[in-house]
C-alpha cells in the first residue's frame, strides 16, 4: 500500500514509518521539520492544522500515483491549553479527512489515545470499545473530538477509519502502571499493519497495548481487525521501580493524567 505517514518524525513515527516500510508498503513522510538524514523514502514538509498545506501534499501525491491510506501520528502528545490541543489533533485530522475525500484516498489509521477514555474507572472492570468518551484532560478531550470526526467521515463518506487507542508506546514500560499499559515497538507496527489492512472495518476503535499480563484493556476490539500482540511488559517487571503515585495511577485508565498536578485553566 502507498501510505502517507504524518508525524513521520516523532516518537511514533520513526518506528512506524520504519516497520511499515520493512513490511513492503510504499511509504511518504509527513512532518513539520525535514527529515532525518539518510530517510529512505520521499517526505513532505508541512502543517497538517494548515489544510492548504495539506491538500498541496494531497495534489502532489497523486501525480505520482494513488495514495492508500494514511496513518495520522502527528500531534503534541502531552497536555497543552484547549485551544493547542484542538488545532493539534482536531483540525490537523480534519484537514486530512477533507483531503482525502476529495482525493479519493479511503483508510485513515489514526493514533487516537487512552486519555480519550481516561477518566474511566479501573473499579468499573476491564476498559472496553464501548467506554464512553471520557478524557481526563484536554488532550483527551480533543482526541474525543477527532475520534468523532472520523467516525462523522465514515458515516458521510464511507471512510474506513481505525481509531488506535494507544497505551504507553516506549521501548520498555517506564513504571508501575506501564506494566498494564505498554505498547512495545513492535506490536505498535502490528497495530498498524492490522489496522490499515483489515478488511471494511467502517469506523473501529481498538486498544492500542501489548499482551501484558497485568493489561486491562480489552484486546478483542484489536484481535477483530487482525492486530495479535507479541509482546509483554511483565518480562521487564524486574527492572520498574516502585513510584509515589502507583496506587493513584491505579485508579483510572488515564494514569497520571487524571491527578491534580494535570488540571489547569482551558
Ligand atoms: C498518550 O497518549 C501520551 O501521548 C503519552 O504522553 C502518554 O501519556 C501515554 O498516552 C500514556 O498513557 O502512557
Amino acid at each position: 500500500m502507498r501510505v502517507l505517514v504524518t508525524g513521520a518524525a516523532g516518537s511514533l513515527g520513526r518506528v512506524v514509518t520504519v516497520g511499515l516500510a520493512g513490511l513492503g508498503h510504499d511509504v511518504v513522510g509527513l512532518d513539520l521539520v525535514p527529515a532525518p538524514e539518510g530517510t529512505p523514502f520521499p517526505w513532505h514538509e508541512a502543517d497538517c492544522a494548515d489544510g492548504d498545506a495539506v491538500e498541496a501534499v494531497f495534489a502532489s501525491l497523486s501525480t505520482g500515483g494513488s495514495l492508500d491510506a494514511v496513518v495520522h501520528l502527528a500531534g503534541v502528545p502531552d497536555e497543552a491549553s484547549l485551544p493547542d490541543e484542538l488545532t493539534s489533533h482536531v483540525i490537523t485530522t480534519a484537514a486530512l479527512l477533507d483531503a482525502m475525500v476529495a482525493h479519493r484516498v479511503h483508510r485513515i489509521v489514526y493514533a487516537s489515545s487512552n486519555h480519550a477514555v481516561g477518566r474511566t474507572p479501573r473499579a468499573d472492570g476491564d476498559l472496553t470499545e464501548h467506554a464512553l468518551p471520557r478524557p481526563d484532560t484536554y488532550y483527551g478531550v480533543a482526541k474525543v473530538a477527532a475520534e468523532a470526526l472520523l467516525q462523522l467521515f465514515a458515516d458521510r463518506h464511507g471512510i474506513d477509519a481505525v481509531a488506535c487507542r494507544i497505551g504507553s508506546f516506549l521501548d520498555r514500560p517506564a513504571s508501575v502502571r506501564g506494566l498494564s499499559t505498554w505498547l512495545s515497538y513492535d506490536d505498535g507496527v502490528r497495530m498498524v499493519e492490522a489496522a490499515l489492512t483489515a478488511p471494511a472495518p467502517g469506523f473501529a476503535v481498538l486498544y492500542g497495548i501489548s499482551a501484558n499480563t497485568r493489561g486491562w484493556w480489552d484486546l478483542e476490539p484489536g484481535r477483530r481487525l487482525g492486530y495479535e500482540p507479541q509482546d509483554d511488559a511483565e518480562d521487564f517487571a524486574d527492572e520498574v521501580e516502585p513510584g509515589p503515585d502507583d496506587e493513584a495511577e491505579a485508579e483510572f485508565a488515564g494514569g497520571p493524567f487524571t491527578l491534580p498536578r494535570f488540571h489547569r485553566p482551558a
